[in-house]
């Protein structure tokens, strides 16, 4: 609140604070014992905050943070307008019930039934959240315990790391190993694949859930069925969990299909769906998500929710539930939003390779998701190496180049724990959800880049 009243209103309630003589801000606290509580040693440091305001203050093209900047779609404003400001309509302004706003859960039980082909009850199968983030922080609150094990496999959402130790849980990593592309193609993030074997490994006496992301941020590699099957069968065998984070589930390219694990033998009654609708509709600054999965699981996230956040934004769940009525309406018709999105991406996934190729670095193709990693090997005498700095080589070179050219990208190690971050240090992840004329500032940038990069 203090940011954004300006800085004359800030200087005048902070004095105002001082002289009431209550301000931590002007005094510093003299207190004998630690005041931070041991769940928080050792998870301060978040990349975002980090890399959000380098752009902020350098960047004139902003490739970094996931979010699209062209507009939702007009069906979806439109039910927003018509949320905050309809005559009828104004109980929405008011609390609705905690799980989720009825009309919300009543449509993505129905949506979810038909995709997972069960029948489920509004009531009890789904949960609503403030974003993906709050369903996963629920997710780790009810699930593990000091001593529990989880599995997250890398590169990794950054958050499942400090969620699962502020959980008392212990993160288990599993890497995502590349094979080289066949000869003269660019590599794809297919060919990023879990060795069966290693994944065995990991599963233990203590291993209480594995998380998934397919589609997988940062790679954008989508599991294969076979894939998927060996993860489930391993959650069978060791009567694990499954955290699915399937935020990117719509934005699959090339004809891929996205199979959700909930789907294969014996994974319903052990897995726990996330979605948001800020990936889905391209509103991320809404902030609904949602959970959905068997009542043995979710009356656990319900507990977590309710002593917690408790309720979410009425009004913006009442427009994505508009926005989910919409959809299924149009379900698998050329003018869905669904297969209109993943279109125009897969247009603006190919347009940022060419960039990337025609200057010199190596994108590998992702095959969902709106995210692209590209190998910056070839540009390491911009940014000469410094042996044994405690940062990583790609998150220096992110930093140089959002100061010095100014475009901002996010560093691969960024999505890898402390003790793997220089395992794949010359890569750095680029979000193409952005309008074509951001895309082609960003090719100009590159462009000019190489020019200067190849002169004499
Ligand atoms: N899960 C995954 C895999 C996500 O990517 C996100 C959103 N992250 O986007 C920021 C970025 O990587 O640049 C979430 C969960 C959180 O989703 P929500 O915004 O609905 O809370």
């Amino acid at each position: 609140m203090l940011r954004r009243v300006g800085p004359f209103l800030r200087h005048f309630l902070l004095e105002r604070n001082c002289s009431a003589g209550y301000s931590s801000y002007c005094s510093e606290a003299k207190m004998s014992r630690p005041v931070q509580a041991r769940r928080l040693e050792g998870v301060d440091k978040n990349i975002w905050v980090e890399f959000v305001k380098l752009a902020a203050t350098y960047s004139t093209v902003n490739l970094g943070q996931g979010f699209p900047d062209f507009p939702p779609p007009e069906f979806l404003k439109e039910a927003f307008s018509r949320a905050v400001s309809g005559e009828e309509e104004h109980m929405l302004h008011q609390y609705t019930r905690a799980f989720g706003h009825p009309p919300l859960v009543k449509i993505l039980a129905q949506l979810f039934g038909k995709l997972l082909g069960r029948d489920l009850d509004p009531m009890t199968n789904v949960m609503v959240t403030v974003g993906a983030y709050q369903a996963l922080f629920c997710c780790f609150q009810a699930f593990i315990d000091e001593g529990d094990e989880v599995i997250i496999i890398e590169p990794f959402f950054d958050c499942y790391e400090p969620m699962v130790k502020m959980a008392g849980g212990t993160p288990v990593y599993i890497p995502l190993r590349p094979k080289a592309p066949k000869e003269g193609k660019l590599m794809s993030s297919a060919d990023w694949q879990l060795d069966p074997a290693e994944l065995a490994s990991k599963f233990s006496e203590q291993t209480k859930a594995i998380v998934l992301n397919s589609p997988n941020n940062p790679l954008g590699k989508v599991f294969s069925r076979g894939e998927l099957e060996l993860i489930a069968d391993l959650c069978v065998k060791h009567d694990a969990l499954c955290i699915s984070d399937e935020v990117y589930e719509w934005l699959v390219y090339d004809g891929k299909q996205h199979i959700r694990i909930a789907s294969l033998p014996g994974m319903w009654d052990r897995t726990v769906i996330i979605g948001s609708a800020g990936k889905t509709f391209s509103v991320t600054g809404w902030k609904v998500g949602w959970t959905v999965g068997p009542n043995r699981l979710l009356q656990h996230l319900r507990t977590v929710h309710q002593n917690s956040v408790y309720h979410c934004a009425t009004a913006a769940q009442d427009a994505v539930a508009k926005g989910f009525q919409r959809e299924l309406e149009h379900y698998g018709k050329p003018d869905s939003y669904f297969v209109q999105l993943p279109r125009e991406l897969q247009q603006k996934r190919d347009q940022l390779v060419q960039s990337l190729v025609a200057v010199g670095m190596k994108p590998i193709i992702p095959e969902g998701t709106y995210f692209l990693v590209a190998d910056i090997s070839e540009f390491k005498s911009e940014v000469p190496d410094v042996p044994n700095s405690d940062e990583p080589y790609d998150s220096r070179f992110a930093k140089w180049m959002v100061k010095n050219k100014g475009l901002a990208a996010i560093p691969l190690s960024a999505f890898y724990c402390g003790a793997h971050k220089d395992n794949y240090n010359t890569f750095i992840r680029f979000c193409f959800a952005k309008e074509d004329a951001t895309l082609k500032a960003a090719d100009d940038i590159l462009q000019r880049w190489k020019l200067e990069k190849t002169a004499p």
